[in-house]
């Protein structure tokens, strides 16, 4: 019962509403089944094969809806000079180093601010541009210490992807979170790293033009 719900439950997850639904819909469709706990010795397995078929074909179904809606995104109009677009949104990797604060004021005059990774599929699109990333992003427990929060003010604490060992708040002062380098190897993707506020490193700035579905 439990795991028939629970498929479910994810398909369910996946369907792609609107451009903003895309990440969503690609972290789901990136997770393998769960397998039960213990309940799975009292399933044939007959009826788990027939609930995972069940499950591939949906699966392959909404992957084409996913193609659909990405080919919709792609027509509509370019981000402004100088920025790139993924999926919904416009990012400017900056060509100077400033502080956080300074990072984030030339964001909010651009229009937008620094940036935010909602998904696993957003950090994977950031690692693809290159192996020499480090960059501010839009997180900073400098209200309250420990306390992570996006510069739109969530604390989402369900997409992190802290390095081992960070945060750290290393001799007190490491406030701001930066994007690091790495290698997508053996699906090790966290990347971020505290470090004091005050230093000069290049930024990314996102925003996500409004659509009209
Ligand atoms: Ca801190
Ligand atoms: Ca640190």
């Amino acid at each position: 019962m439990e795991i028939e719900e629970d498929i479910y439950a994810n398909v369910e997850e996946i369907r792609v509403k609107d451009c903003n639904d895309l990440a969503a819909g690609y972290e789901t469709l990136h997770q393998s089944p769960q397998a039960g706990t213990n309940d799975e010795q009292y399933y044939g397995l007959s009826r788990l094969q027939t609930s995972y078929n069940n499950l591939t074909e949906e699966k392959l179904r909404l992957q084409r809806s996913v193609s659909e809606q990405e080919k919709k995104i792609s027509e509509l109009g370019p981000c402004p000079d100088g920025w790139r677009r993924h999926r919904c949104s416009c990012y400017y990797f900056s060509n100077n180093s400033k502080t956080w604060s300074e990072s984030r004021q030339d964001c909010r005059e651009r229009g937008a601010d620094l940036l935010i990774i909602n998904s696993r599929e957003e950090q994977h699109f950031l690692n693809t541009l290159g192996g020499k990333m480090h960059f501010w992003i839009g997180l900073t427990d400098s209200e309250q210490e420990g306390i992570w929060k996006w510069v739109d003010g969530t604390t989402s604490t369900t997409t992190q992807f802290w390095r081992e060992g960070e945060p750290n708040n290393a001799q007190g002062g490491e406030n701001c979170a930066v994007f690091n380098n790495f290698r997508d190897t053996l699906g090790i993707i966290q990347s971020w790293n505290d470090q004091p506020c005050s230093l000069l490193i290049h930024w990314v700035c996102n925003y996500t033009p409004n659509v009209s579905s």
